[in-house]
């Protein structure tokens, strides 16, 4: 996990739960603190330098931030010829080599504030909640784990129009 410099001692404490369940799981979880987060290329360069040292490769990394507002992380903008930004975290979970296949997956945890409403608090119980007593579903229902997708943007959002041009069922 890759924590964001303002704030990192609030953001420590509400995602501290969500590190606990994952090592429970039976993962390695290093948490990650930067000083600067939000020029993406030291962000990447010090994920880099941490991938080449780790006896355990990270296989996922989860950013704590957005783009922008009280919790900011970098990101890579892939705008081709628009007027705005494309915002990507691709390019974190390229860390070794000099090409396009990734070695981690990377994900990243929105939040407008630590507690409270759209708050990390909310996603990391959301999380453990979703996992440790999860919708199994009865009927024509059962099985849904089987050829599901969670897809989740901005409605207004260029992605939003990529994720429904290219979901097919
Ligand atoms: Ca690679």
């Amino acid at each position: 996990m890759l924590g964001t410099g303002g704030g990192w001692d609030q953001v420590l404490g509400e995602i501290n739960p969500l590190v606990e369940w994952r090592r429970k799981m039976g993962w390695t979880v290093d948490v990650l603190r930067l000083d600067n987060t939000q020029d993406a290329n030291t962000v990447r360069q010090a994920l880099q330098t941490y991938y080449r040292d780790a006896e355990v490769k990270p296989e996922a990394i989860a950013i704590c931030g957005d783009t922008d507002g009280q919790f900011p992380f970098g990101y890579f903008d892939k705008r081709a010829g628009a007027a705005y930004p494309y915002e990507s975290d691709f390019d974190f979970g390229a860390l070794e080599g000099d090409d396009m296949l990734p070695e981690a997956s990377v994900g990243r945890l929105v939040f407008e504030a630590a507690t409270g409403d759209k708050s990390l608090r909310n996603i990391v119980a959301k999380t453990i909640h979703y996992e440790a007593d999860p919708f199994l579903g009865e009927g024509n229902d059962a099985g849904w784990q089987k050829h599901g997708a969670v897809e989740a943007t901005s409605p207004t959002a260029v992605s939003t129009i990529d994720i429904c041009r290219w979901s097919k069922k």
